[in-house]
């Protein structure tokens, strides 16, 4: 798959203005989540091939919306969420932000996977092994991806995928090594595709099955 175009379609500050806003979209969504600063939206214009799609800034914590962006014209939208995990952010905003990522996670009918972005220089923190935990819960699919990856050599990558996949209970397949210099964008892609072409399992189904 080759990305054509990509836009910015809208912001949210809250779970019921994004439900409103998705009752009349039929628009596959992958969302990406992860610490704050971990390089969410430096992800989403890589992988757009632009720099200033989504807002990037090196000051942890700025990002406080749904921010909801399209590629190619409406085939799926990659929606870039809160970061959490912001030390410095008070109880309120905290709670705020947790609200916000649950409320998507658990209303977008949209939603077809999860990214899950962890920094490669470090081990994966508490909260991504809690939201790793909670997409296994709730069997939503998802996939790592490990970022910041020109920050390492290409062994202490290898290494790093390992302890990651290790602290997260998973296989070290299912995690893309990225970063901003376009490293694991083919693989990004590719996975998107597949992603696409996969059916949603509908929960209707298992009633069926079990009669
Ligand atoms: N060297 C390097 N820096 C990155 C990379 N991704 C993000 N950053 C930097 O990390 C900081 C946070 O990135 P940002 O995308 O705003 O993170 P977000 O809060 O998760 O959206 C910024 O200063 C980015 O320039 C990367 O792949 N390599
Ligand atoms: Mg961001």
């Amino acid at each position: 798959m080759r990305i054509t175009e990509s836009k910015f379609i809208t912001s949210f500050a809250s779970p019921d203005k994004y439900v409103e806003y998705s009752q009349g979209v039929e628009i596959p969504e992958i969302c990406v989540v992860g610490r704050s600063n971990v390089g969410k939206s430096t992800f989403i214009n890589t992988f757009a091939s632009r720099s200033k799609l989504a807002k990037t800034s090196s000051t942890p914590g700025r990002t406080r919306l749904i921010n909801v962006f399209d590629f190619n014209n409406g085939l799926f939208r990659l929606v870039d969420l809160p970061g959490y995990g912001y030390a410095q952010a008070g109880k309120q905003t905290k709670q705020e932000w947790g609200n916000l990522i649950e409320g998507y996670l658990q209303r977008s009918r949209l939603l077809k996977h999860t990214f899950v972005l962890v920094d490669a220089r470090h081990e994966p923190t508490k909260l991504d092994l809690l939201m790793v935990e909670y997409l296994y819960y709730y069997r939503m699919p998802f996939t790592v991806i490990a970022t910041k990856c020109d920050k390492l050599s290409r062994a202490q990558v290898n290494k790093s995928l390992q302890v990651i996949a290790t602290t997260l209970k998973m296989g070290k397949d299912n995690i893309i090594a990225t970063d901003v210099t376009g490293t694991g964008r083919d693989k990004v892609c590719a996975h998107i595709e597949k992603i696409l072409a996969t059916p949603t399992v509908d929960e209707n189904d298992d009633e069926v099955d079990e009669e």
